[in-house]
């Protein structure tokens, strides 16, 4: 009973710490949420995808199935992600983007095949094994400049914060993830790349995925995914 009791508190303290992606931010305007971001299947749950061969490190929509509004950008806004709770756990943040093929929409795409750029990320900050911080605690919304040379058209964008608290065992990094839909105008002409599948993109071995972030402190750290595409 007492265990019992001391588990559901544990279990009801992460679901409280725990937190979802579910605004879309654009020049400094937060948007409703889940408004152009898809509902993912733990809007109320805030459960994290841990299986990263699951199709739900995508874009979380399995049991949803939501889509979601698209919603216009120029090439040279600062776009971003609101969160519902400020970030908990010790982590790093990836965002990427997928351009929709002709004959498809931002609202109807899966996303599927090699065709993730990543745009933005959020890393560890390392010293040669004095200390590890992590600049996504408690943060709460941020923003960053996607490439003026984006070509225009419809894209998805996908947060994920990696959660790195439990990451010394095989699969248990946490990954907190949400797709919103874009239509970028005034683009350019840049070649977005290097291009990944996701899931696919990672196999959990990765140094930045697998590790002990508490002893021995890490050195240094490796952020997981492709590098970040600059606008060529
Ligand atoms: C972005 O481009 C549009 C259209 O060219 C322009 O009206 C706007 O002022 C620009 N915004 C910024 C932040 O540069
Ligand atoms: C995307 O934006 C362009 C330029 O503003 C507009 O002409 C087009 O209709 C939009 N497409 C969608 C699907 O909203
Ligand atoms: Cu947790």
């Amino acid at each position: 009973m007492r265990f019992a009791t001391v588990a559901l508190l544990v279990l009801s303290g992460q679901a409280f710490a725990h937190y979802t992606f579910p605004s879309l931010i654009v020049n400094g305007v937060t948007m409703a949420p889940w408004q152009y971001v898809r509902k993912t299947n733990n809007f109320n749950t805030r459960r994290p995808v841990t299986d990263l061969n699951d199709i739900n490190l995508r874009c979380y929509t399995s049991e949803t199935k939501a889509t979601a509004s698209t919603l216009d950008v120029s090439a040279n806004s600062t776009i971003g992600f609101g969160l519902d709770r400020a970030v908990f756990h010790k982590g790093v943040l990836n965002v990427y983007m997928a351009k929709v093929p002709q004959g498809s929409t931002a609202a109807s795409w899966d996303g599927s095949g090699k065709v993730w750029f990543k745009v933005y990320e959020i890393s560890a900050k390392t010293n040669g094994g004095s200390s590890i911080t992590f600049p996504t605690d408690q943060l709460s919304r941020f923003e960053f400049k996607i490439p003026n040379s984006l070509p225009s058209g419809q894209y998805l964008i996908r947060v994920e914060h990696i959660a790195l608290h439990n990451a010394a065992d095989f699969g248990e990094a946490q990954l907190y993830v949400a797709c919103g839909q874009l239509n970028v105008s005034g683009g350019g002409s840049g070649n977005p790349g290097p291009l990944v599948a996701i899931p696919g993109v990672y196999d959990g071995n990765e140094p930045g995925i697998l590790i002990d972030i508490y002893y021995p402190i890490p050195a240094t750290y490796t952020q997981p995914g492709p590098a970040i595409w600059t606008g060529q």
